[in-house]
């Protein structure tokens, strides 16, 4: 078993897609092991996204994960991260597949509904700085 950490982003929250977008995970066979609903302050996030803290949109980034609230889960299943990283879909909303809960809900780049670790180190860098 593997876990995962996905963040239900401020639009994804805004759209009430929380019960479409955790059933989804649940219909593939994932469980839910922990779950969080709350806002991220200004310092978390900057720890939570530091890996970007060169980019040029590291400010706008900031800005929108703290403007509302998130729902963070650690998802537990067999091969998580790699099989629900698929699931969200590319980065870019406009690129990701139909199918994919980036290419069903959103048509954005900052405010592209969901967040999921990318690997074994961001899930545990990622779940300490929230959970
Ligand atoms: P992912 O969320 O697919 O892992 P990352 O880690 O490359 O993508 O980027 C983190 C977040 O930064 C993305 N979810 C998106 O909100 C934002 N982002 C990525 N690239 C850009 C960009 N070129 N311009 C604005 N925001 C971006």
């Amino acid at each position: 078993m593997e876990q995962t950490l996905i963040v239900i982003k401020p639009d994804g929250v805004q759209k009430k897609l929380v019960g479409t977008i955790l059933s989804r995970f649940e219909k593939r066979g994932f469980t839910i092991h922990s779950m969080k609903v709350f806002q991220f302050t200004k310092e978390q996030a900057e720890k939570f996204y530091l890996p970007h803290s060169e980019k040029k949109f590291f400010s706008s980034l900031v800005k929108f994960i703290i403007s509302d609230k998130v729902v963070a889960v650690i998802l537990e299943g067999s091969t998580a991260i790699k099989v629900v990283r698929q699931m969200i879909g590319s980065t870019k909303s406009d690129e990701a597949a139909p199918g994919t809960i980036r290419g069903d809900f959103g048509l954005n780049l900052t405010d592209n509904v969901i967040h999921a670790s990318d690997s074994k180190e961001s899930f545990e860098r990622e779940s300490k700085i929230i959970f």
